[in-house]
């Protein structure tokens, strides 16, 4: 089976917590305080790696969880750094947010990495919390939470040439007569239900991919027949061979095929119909292909195509044609607005919304303020004062009563619920 997508999930370590401890000395009564700050949490990383040619292990295993850092000590010893996770995939893999199906990374040159989830910071120790005014605080910060989510991978198939055309056109039997590739041939539509590679060897510095996919029919961009997925595996071909049974075996039109398949593509995606096309008349061989060829080339050229005369039966015209795919991958121009990955842009982390909660009155959504109250120990009064120092520096009590929240409503940041006071 062929596999070419992957859902996976990757969770990044939690930072170690910051200690909190004090110096004990031989003759110091009080020594001041030595907590070590906390390692960061690891990292997931995706690694392009030419050895992998599939998404296949994905299906046996999809989390990836890296650990937590080390917390800190005493002796203002810092806790070790988490070691990353690396996952290995192939070239070619499009990495798309799994919820909103932004392109996050295209790794497409061995050695390419892209980090999936980010560790998390480790918490400070409580030495690094001494000042003039307060030479002992208690308190230490807590690790940050590392991020996780769910992405999707996608590997197109890194083809130069797509062959696309109606079911039994002769499609497979051209990529079997020119590379290695031995797809079923058979005289019923679909014999090619999943694509299949092949690599055309013209000398021993010329070679090139050949895709073969299952035929197309009308609707087919819709998902009718087999086509819609399968259009996937040439977006992003260099050129198209469009295949036509000119001889008309099956009772169809070629100049019909031809314009139904070119229709599909154009509604499958603007790219897929601007993209380079080499038309390729097959069955050649049969007489009907001879008394048809001419006002088929006729009809095409008026297009502004190529054809080629073939018969992938005797073998008659596939050299050139396979000579002329090779000059044309060379002629292929990449349209830079083709690849441009989107990048996602980040909200001011210092932001934050309130909305109604759904078991309280008012809930706080923001990143750093729910960062702090992830790494806030709400069980020291040292910490919680800072965080309200930071709280009113963000200007929430503000904006709560801005938004109606009056004495005694509650409000949630992630997990933490408290009672609005006025004037706190
Ligand atoms: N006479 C003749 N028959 C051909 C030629 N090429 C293919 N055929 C026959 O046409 C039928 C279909 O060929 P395939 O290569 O399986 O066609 P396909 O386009 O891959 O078809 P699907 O995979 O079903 O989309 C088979 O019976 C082939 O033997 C040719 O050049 N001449
Ligand atoms: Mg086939």
């Amino acid at each position: 089976m062929f596999i070419d997508r992957a859902r996976i999930y990757v969770e990044a370590g939690k930072g170690g917590d910051g200690s909190s401890s004090f110096r004990r000395e031989k003759f110091v009564e009080r020594g001041g305080p030595d907590g070590g700050n906390g390692g960061k949490g690891g990292d997931v990383i995706l690694l392009a790696d030419e050895n992998i040619n599939t998404l296949v292990d994905f299906r046996y295993q999809r989390k990836f969880v890296a650990k937590r850092g080390n917390g800190g000590g005493a002796k203002n010893c810092s806790g070790a750094k988490a070691e990353d996770v690396i996952v290995k995939v192939p070239l070619g893999t499009l990495v798309k947010d799994d919820a909103t199906g932004a392109v996050l990374a295209d790794l497409t040159e061995n050695g390419q990495t892209y980090k999936a989830a980010k560790g998390g910071r480790g918490g400070k120790g409580n030495a690094c919390y001494a000042t003039a005014t307060n030479r002992a605080p208690t308190f230490a910060e807590k690790g940050e939470p590392g991020t996780a989510t769910w992405l999707k991978l996608e590997m197109k198939l890194l083809a130069d040439v797509g062959l696309v055309g109606y079911p039994s056109v002769g499609k497979s039997s051209i990529i079997s007569q020119v590379s290695a590739a031995r797809p079923e041939v058979a005289a019923y539509h679909f014999t090619t239900l999943t694509p299949i590679l092949g690599v055309v060897r013209i000398d021993t510095e010329n070679s090139y991919v050949m895709a073969d996919i299952p035929g197309l029919i009308e609707g087919a961009h819709t998902g009718v027949g087999l086509g819609h997925d399968f259009l996937r595996h040439i977006e992003r071909t260099k050129i198209i061979l469009h295949v036509l049974d000119v001889a008309g075996v099956d009772g169809r039109d070629p100049i019909d095929d031809f314009e139904k398949i070119n229709y599909e593509l154009s509604q499958y995606s603007e790219k897929l119909s601007k993209r380079k096309q080499l038309v390729v008349a097959n069955k050649m061989d049969v007489p009907e292909g001879q008394k048809n060829f001419e006002r088929v080339k006729e009809y095409v050229e008026a297009k502004g195509y190529e054809i080629m005369p073939v018969s992938a039966a005797t073998g008659e015209g596939l050299k050139e044609l396979v000579y002329k795919a090779a000059q044309m991958i060379k002629e292929y121009v990449p349209d830079p607005a083709e690849d441009l990955v989107v990048g996602i842009e980040e909200a001011d982390p210092d932001s934050y919304e309130i909305v109604p909660g759904n078991d309280t009155d008012y809930e706080v959504r923001g990143k750093n303020i729910e960062r702090l109250v992830a790494m806030t120990n709400f069980d020291n009064d040292e910490a919680i004062y800072r965080f309200q120092l930071i709280w009113r520096k963000l200007g929430i009590d503000a904006a709560l009563k801005e938004a109606g929240c009056e004495e005694g409503n509650t409000v949630r940041i992630l997990d933490m619920v408290f009672e609005y006071k006025e004037n706190y």
